[in-house]
């Protein structure tokens, strides 16, 4: 407390009861800071020490959120921190609330990369992110008359105190250019780039910090800044402004993020992004090497494993190439023995359009020497299934990196790598038998699963303390270094006095989040009722529009009969669609102008409330998911490659009502059929609808009344302003034929939600099956995933 007052007092020259939170805010970080700088450095001494391999996670996104509370947390002052603002006065959430969320993700791939960032430090390994420090993150949204509006996220406004940048480690990263090839004296080919556009990659380091270890790891973000040669003195008002513009052009590579998730667009400076991040990374990890270990770089496989989140950092697969032949005079052979020994390649979906393809003309031109490297790895791959494959040879086609004008980045990623993971146990299946089946003939050993996982810390202990305090209580300590542990909860499950304690953090839980809710929407909800979140990325796969078709219907049968005997509900919705993915932002409408209904029709006596919640991101979920009693986890079966919200509701003792998909599947293995509602199709069967046909959305349309009633609703203005206000929903489910099965799964849908609410109604019963899913949940820890990588992939020990 002393320190507090003495650093606000130093930075401020006021007393903490008349600082601003803001300025309480950065006297915290400050404290931070001091307790880790040199942990940080005494962490890189010990791996150096050690000889430590080094992974390093290659990534264009990292989805950090906020640090005060877990850096504070993870240093074990949270709780010190929480008393000595209480006893100065001041409420540590609002101090905390200060910091704006580092949205540099778009969803669930970008999270998963913060999730293994904690982990990896947690569980002492020397393992790094390597990312892009974009001005603007994902789009700040806001609901305006029900729409979605967008505005630029410009996060680094206030100084970001977890940053340091590192400018003498800078490096140049080079775009554009001609190559031209020449003999060395001793036969070799030597290549040489003219008047290529330079850019300085620039590094800007954000400390990871282990849980209760001393270990600081680093995740290195690149910005992107002008190169000025020497003699580029500025000279008359025309190169003064011919300057400027160039500066403006070079800094847009580190500019923003692309809001895109699930879809695919050929951006030239996306792929400019891509390539920035991969050269300063690829660079530096082999000056890294050099300096740290004495070895030849033909060894670096030894020291260094690359994992490539998605395909986006993939040029990484060439870059290294280019690296070993261009400045390092390996031969073709060397450099190939030594990168494939390097790379491993996680997929995150298998979503076509989801899947990168460059215009092979956009590559050559911004990347003339990465180009000819592809066109060779392409060249000898497809030589080698020639010879070595003949039963393969009339799948080049669908099996070449350069096919019909485009670089597919996967096949490059596939060929590239030594290991290819998918990231659930059926969607490791689905690569391996549907959309990879070919490589998987010819790599076997390449392909496995590495399902995954969630930090506990930031999702339990942290969002949750009162859970976690109860957990504590009941079952020791040891589960939060040992997640797995919280399997002893078991042993509880039929305690009536200890679930009712449960209940009771649950019931404070949703008095938080109502109070949130009010303050944000000026809605009042009850927290009797059962809330029921939906909180991800909109999509028409994760089918937000069977959720709220299942609304509508319940409003019609309450307007019918307002005596229904319900259990009030509360269904809470998070999302934020693309900017120009049109369909999802009418499902965004559609949602706020059923809530704009229902909140306020007296006639069905409050036993219904729609609450989208805008600008959902990190800190926002922290609010929600700890109040959460059901996890919507809808997907039409076999399109979530994973899922993690799904892990973080189970962990908080929601209980799921989803399909057969992605981790769904193994969260119902575990906890087993009494302790989850499952429904719908399956993988199986929607795969085999898509392979043969035989579903017709519009004769569920004319036999269900249910059905015909809604849509018929949704066409003639009954939620809308006017008359086919949501008609492209209603056309692509009856002139699409609802290609994501919402019709199909409609009434098995109902049908688990009846029996949702029949088990909220048995207290005990809901209370045994929360507490179960709770016990299951520390096999979902990312430490557990981690765990994983590093003994299967990485090769890599803990310190
Ligand atoms: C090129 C545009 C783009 C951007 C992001 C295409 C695809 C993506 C990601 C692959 C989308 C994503 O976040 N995928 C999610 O990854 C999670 C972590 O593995 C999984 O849990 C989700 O199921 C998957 O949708």
């Amino acid at each position: 407390m002393e320190k507090l007052q003495a650093n606000v007092m130093k930075d401020t020259g006021k007393e903490v009861s008349e600082a601003s939170n803001k300025e309480i805010f950065y006297a915290l970080t400050s404290i931070v800071n001091e307790e880790i700088v040199p942990a940080w450095v005494a962490t890189q001494k010990k791996y150096k020490e050690k000889n430590s391999k080094q992974m390093y996670y290659l990534s264009m996104e990292f989805l950090i959120g906020s640090l005060l509370k877990s850096n504070l947390l993870n240093c074990g002052l949270l709780p010190l921190a929480d008393l000595a603002l209480q006893k100065l006065g001041r409420n540590p959430e609002m101090i905390y609330a200060q910091e704006h969320d580092a949205g540099l993700g778009n969803g669930g791939l970008g999270r998963l990369a913060a999730c293994f960032l904690d982990s990896l430090a947690s569980l002492q390994y020397a393992g790094h992110g390597y990312g892009i420090r974009y001005r603007y993150g994902l789009f700040e949204q806001r609901i305006i008359h029900g729409n979605q509006v967008e505005l630029p996220d410009y996060w680094l406004k206030d100084p970001y105190p977890w940053e340091h940048r590192k400018e003498n480690e800078a490096v140049h990263v080079q775009f554009h250019g001609k190559v031209h090839m020449l003999q060395r004296t001793d036969g070799s080919l030597e290549f040489k780039y003219e008047n290529t556009d330079k850019v300085m990659a620039v590094p800007y380091d954000i400390p990871i910090i282990g849980y209760e270890n001393n270990v600081v790891n680093t995740l290195r973000l690149w910005s992107a800044e002008a190169y000025f040669e020497e003699n580029d003195g500025i000279e008359g008002n025309h190169k003064y402004f011919h300057e400027l513009d160039h500066q403006h052009s070079i800094e847009q590579i580190s500019g923003f993020l692309y809001p895109d998730d699930s879809s695919y667009e050929g951006k030239e400076l996306r792929l400019k992004q891509q390539y920035f991040l991969v050269s300063s990374t690829i660079q530096h990890v082999i000056k890294n090497f050099k300096k740290d270990f004495q070895l030849p770089l033909s060894r670096l496989a030894e020291k260094v494993v690359i994992q490539i989140n998605d395909t986006h950092p993939s040029l990484a697969i060439p870059e290294m190439m280019r690296i070993l032949m261009d400045e390092e005079r390996f031969s073709w052979e060397d450099a190939w023995k030594v990168t494939t020994k390097v790379f491993a390649y996680t997929n995150h979906t298998t979503m076509s359009e989801a899947l990168e393809k460059w215009p092979k003309s956009m590559i050559n031109y911004l990347l003339p020497r990465i180009y000819m490297i592809i066109d060779e790895i392409n060249e000898r791959f497809c030589q080698g299934i020639w010879f070595d494959y003949p039963e393969l040879r009339d799948k080049i086609p669908e099996m070449a990196i350069i096919a019909y004008e485009q670089v597919h980045m996967a096949r490059l990623a596939i060929v590239g790598s030594f290991s290819v993971n998918g990231v659930a146990r059926i969607h490791t299946e689905i690569l391996k038998k549907q959309e990879m089946k070919n490589f998987y003939t010819i790599f076997p050993d390449r392909f496995n699963n590495k399902t995954n996982g969630i930090t506990h810390r930031r999702w339990l202990l942290q969002a949750n303390p009162k859970l976690a305090t109860l957990i504590s209580e009941v079952i020791g300590t040891q589960w939060i270094k040992r997640p797995k542990q919280l399997i002893s909860l078991l042993k509880y499950t039929k305690d009536r006095g200890l679930l009712e304690k449960f209940d009771q953090v649950k019931l404070e839980n949703k008095k938080a989040l109502a109070n949130f809710i009010f303050d944000r929407t000026g809605i009042t909800v009850d927290e009797q009722s059962i809330f029921d979140v939906q909180i991800k990325r909109l999509h028409e796969y994760k089918r937000q529009l069977l959720n709220i078709f299942h609304i509508i219907y319940l409003y019609n049968e309450l307007k019918e009969n307002p005596s229904i005997d319900m259990t009030p509900r509360i269904f809470i919705f998070g999302a934020k669609a693309a900017p120009s993915y049109h369909l999802a932002k009418e499902v965004i409408k559609l949602i706020n102008t059923v809530a704009s209904i229902v909140n306020y029709d007296p006639a069905i006596q409050g036993k219904l409330k729609v609450i989208f919640l805008e600008n959902y991101n990190v800190s926002l979920a922290e609010k929600i998911i700890p109040a959460a009693d059901v996890s919507e986890q809808i997907s039409t079966a076999s399109k979530e490659a994973s899922g993690t919200g799904n892990m973080k509701l189970m962990m908080n003792g929601a209980l799921t009502i989803g399909t057969l998909d992605g981790a769904n599947i193994e969260i119902h293995d575990l906890v087993g059929d009494s302790n989850i509602f499952i429904f719908g199709l399956t993988a199986d069967e929607v795969l085999n609808y898509y392979q043969n046909g035989g579903y017709l959305a519009r004769d569920i349309y004319h036999t269900d009344d249910r059905v015909r009633k809604i849509l018929d609703q949704l066409n003639k203005g009954a939620f809308g302003l006017h008359d086919m206000e949501f008609k492209d929903i209603y056309y692509n489910i009856l002139y699409h034929n609802d290609p994501y099965f919402v019709l199909k799964d409609f009434e098995p849908y109902i049908e688990t939600h009846e029996l949702v609410e029949q088990a909220y109604r048995d207290r005990f019963t809901w209370l045994n099956m929360s507490l179960n899913n709770i016990a299951y949940s520390g096999k979902f820890s990312s430490d557990q995933t981690v765990q994983e990588y590093a003994n299967d992939i990485w090769k890599i020990k803990r310190l």
